[in-house]
């Protein structure tokens, strides 16, 4: 542990990839977007888990850097696709942790870096989650309006894992509402679960918001959330994430 957390505190970029999930129209079965996830292959440890290193490097405060990484790789990313795939518009979700939002100038830097890419800011959907809206509500509802008003998506992960207070709905005017895993995890069999995640879905239509559920596993969870109206989702039923050249062949064989 003494470790990883001195070698996360220096991160050597070249060790981080970033991998992509598909997410799926739950109707159609058409790929609409990806979700981006960091991944580390330290030299001796071997894959390090962003569970495990991502918590330490936003206490060390090296996720900064980690995080401009993915984000520049990512708008790199979506460049290529839109080049290779003028067929399709994909929009990327990109994780944000509560330390990145408070970096100077941070929604400027994301535009700028979306312009320098030749993406559209619609592309790109910045996940926050409700415990690091918690942090510090202030500046992040600052940041959230001068992203949207840029034209970039703001989403709110882990959704009802943490205060799920309709606050942050209602003072961000998110664009996304992702379920939480846990929940999806729970539907099959339990007709409680089933109904909270109905008054989710009813509650994020009525307030022009997408869901996206995560964590889907089985075709019974598929068939469930789609009948609750949830548009959109994401799990390794699909696709496990992958490295972006199988997004590529996915899409090109008509996904
Ligand atoms: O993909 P995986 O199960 O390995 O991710 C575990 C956790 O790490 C998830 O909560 C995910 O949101 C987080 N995570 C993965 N990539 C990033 C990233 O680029 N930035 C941040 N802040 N969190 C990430
Ligand atoms: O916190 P966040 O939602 O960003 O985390 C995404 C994490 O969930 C990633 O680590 C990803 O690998 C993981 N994940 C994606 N799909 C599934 C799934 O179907 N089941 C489980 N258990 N984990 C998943
Ligand atoms: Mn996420
Ligand atoms: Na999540």
């Amino acid at each position: 542990q003494v470790f990883l957390r001195e070698q996360i505190a220096q991160p050597v970029l070249e060790e981080f990839s970033v991998v992509y999930q598909p997410i799926v129209d739950l109707g159609s079965g058409v790929v609409r977007g990806v979700e981006a996830l960091l991944r580390w292959q330290h030299p001796e440890l071997g894959a390090v888990s962003p569970a495990d290193f991502i918590p330490m490097s936003e206490y060390g405060g090296s996720i900064r850097v980690l995080g401009w990484h993915v984000m520049t790789e990512a708008c790199t990313q979506l460049g290529r696709w839109r080049r290779e795939l003028p067929d399709h518009r994909l929009a990327v979700g990109i994780n944000v942790s509560i330390r990145q939002l408070d970096e100077p100038r941070f929604a400027e830097r994301v535009l700028a870096l979306v312009a320098a890419h030749g993406i559209e800011p619609d592309q790109i959907v910045l996940e926050l989650t409700e415990q690091a809206l918690a942090v510090d509500f202030e500046t992040a509802v600052t940041v959230v309006a001068d992203l949207r008003a840029g034209g970039v998506s703001v989403a709110v992960d882990d959704y009802g894992t943490g205060y799920s207070s309709l606050r942050y709905l209602h003072r961000f005017a998110a664009d996304v509402v992702k379920i939480d895993r846990s929940f999806v995890a729970q539907l099959e069999g339990s007709a409680h679960t089933e109904k909270i995640v109905r008054s989710v879905v009813h509650m994020a239509e009525g307030l022009d918001l997408q869901s996206i559920a995560e964590g889907i596993e089985t075709v019974a969870q598929l068939e469930l959330l789609r009948d609750l109206g949830c548009e959109l989702g994401q799990g390794f039923l699909f696709s496990r994430p992958v490295p972006p050249g199988e997004i590529t062949a996915l899409l090109r064989d008509g996904h």
